[in-house]
């Protein structure tokens, strides 16, 4: 039987529990995370835009018997766990355990236990101590983990500690806006009702084999956490793609909202076409003086594949490529790139894609000497490429998991793009490249 090592977290995951069991991914890279079925709603959001980044289980995936390694995060109780009972009884099997609560009754072999304001402190702390890579996407993550069970650094159970794991994961270009976009969930009484009427008049159909529901809701004065409304909604009728439209008939203005769970619906390109904007999972727009009905139309007119409504890797990358012959120098290689502001390059001979060079080859020089040994010596000869057909996501997950900044678009075997990791952190996030 394959042993196997598991990660998981307390029901009701919140997002320092969810930031845990990701970073705890970057400190036992075998370890699977599993995730509790209870999941809070801001964080089943998060979840809902970035779930293709994360290979996450939940316990009745897993096959428990051959579990050898229980790594558990943000908890120390038994009880908290979900459809984990059977491990509790078993002797042959080592439990980590990573926690800022008071002592509880799951018995650790190794424990760091601190009373810290967030767990993920403990484990960013660690991550920087042992020097492994975060993406921005995951630094994020993980301050919003961290923010969240400070209270922004304002409740009296935070310690320094927290204070420099923050400033360590701002150093890591955690974006701000995305933390605190996840934090406010501000749900009341008039989203309620909102969500409520549209479910009322709600309808589902299919298109271009996706499901999809349209819901046109007139609003009247300013209502907030729309976009949390829509999440709502998609959840219950269960689809995969959901547009709301908002009318405010006395200021001749509509509110779009949208949100995609499939791959090929791109819901930051639809709202881009209608002058808004968004990520491939979530995305809004503001139209003036065009009816509702009309709005339905344009985006119905865009999914039905008039016009191609995802984004794929060819439309991200740069082109054309300078690559690079497996002869010159270190030096004069560095020069070039420096000149033309790249950071790295492919390595070609006889038109074959041989090699990759990026900042970190560069950095393995440690005398004078070594520049000029030619590139050869220096390059990743494992190249991972992408085909221009891919989605963004798809590419992203291979940059994080594989912790690479280049990959070369390859069709028919010849290179015709790369796609950087800034690349995809400006299409997902609108972020400057670093
Ligand atoms: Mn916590």
């Amino acid at each position: 039987m394959k042993k196997m090592e598991i990660i998981t977290t307390h029901k009701n995951t919140d997002f320092d529990a969810f930031a845990s069991v990701i970073a705890a991914t970057l400190l036992y890279p075998d370890a699977v995370p599993v995730l509790p079925k209870s999941i809070n709603p801001n964080v089943k959001y998060f979840l809902g835009i970035h779930k293709n980044l994360f290979d996450i289980k939940q316990s009745d995936q897993i096959d428990l018997d051959a579990v050898k390694k229980l790594i558990v995060v943000d908890t120390n109780n038994w009880r908290r766990l979900e459809g984990m009972g059977q491990l509790k009884e078993r002797k042959d099997i080592e439990i980590i355990l990573w926690d800022h609560h008071r002592p509880g009754d799951i018995e650790a072999d190794w424990k760091r236990q601190e009373p810290v304001g967030a767990a993920i402190t403990l484990l960013a702390g660690e991550l920087k101590k042992r020097k492994i890579h975060i993406s921005t996407i995951f630094s994020t993550l993980f301050l919003t983990g961290l923010y969240e069970d400070t209270g922004n650094l304002s409740f009296p159970s935070s310690q320094p500690e927290d204070a420099y794991a923050a400033g360590y994961l701002m150093s890591l270009k955690a974006d701000l806006r995305i933390v605190t976009s996840f934090l406010k969930a501000d749900y009341g009484e008039i989203q309620k009702k909102t969500l409520f009427e549209m479910l009322n008049t709600a309808k589902t159909e299919i298109i271009e084999g996706h499901t999809v529901s349209f819901n046109i809701m007139p609003i009247k004065g300013h209502v907030e956490m729309l976009s949390l409304v829509m999440h709502k909604y998609r959840e219950i009728m269960n689809v995969e793609v959901a547009i709301g439209i908002f009318p405010r008939y006395e200021k001749n203005r509509c509110m779009v909202i949208g949100r995609s769970g499939s791959d090929r619906v791109d819901m930051g390109t639809i709202m881009q076409r209608l002058g808004g904007g968004g990520h491939p999972g979530a995305g809004s727009a503001m139209l003036k003086s065009v009816d509702p009905e009309t709005i339905e139309k344009l985006i119905r007119a865009m999914m039905e594949g008039n016009r191609q409504t995802s984004v794929r890797i060819g439309d991200l990358m740069s082109f054309p490529v300078d690559t690079f012959d497996p002869g010159i120098k270190m030096e004069e290689l560095r020069s070039s790139l420096r000149k033309k502001g790249f950071k790295g390059a492919p390595i070609m001979e006889e038109g074959r894609l041989i090699g990759m060079i990026t900042r970190s080859d560069f950095k393995k020089i440690r005398k004078k000497s070594q520049w000029e040994s030619p590139v050869k010596a220096f390059m990743k000869r494992e190249v991972i490429t992408v085909d221009p057909g891919m989605s963004p996501i798809q590419a992203a997950r291979q940059i994080i998991t594989k912790n690479i900044g280049h990959l070369p678009v390859v069709e028919n075997g010849e290179i015709i793009g790369i796609v950087t990791r800034s690349d995809l952190m400006v299409y997902f996030y609108d972020l400057l490249p670093e």
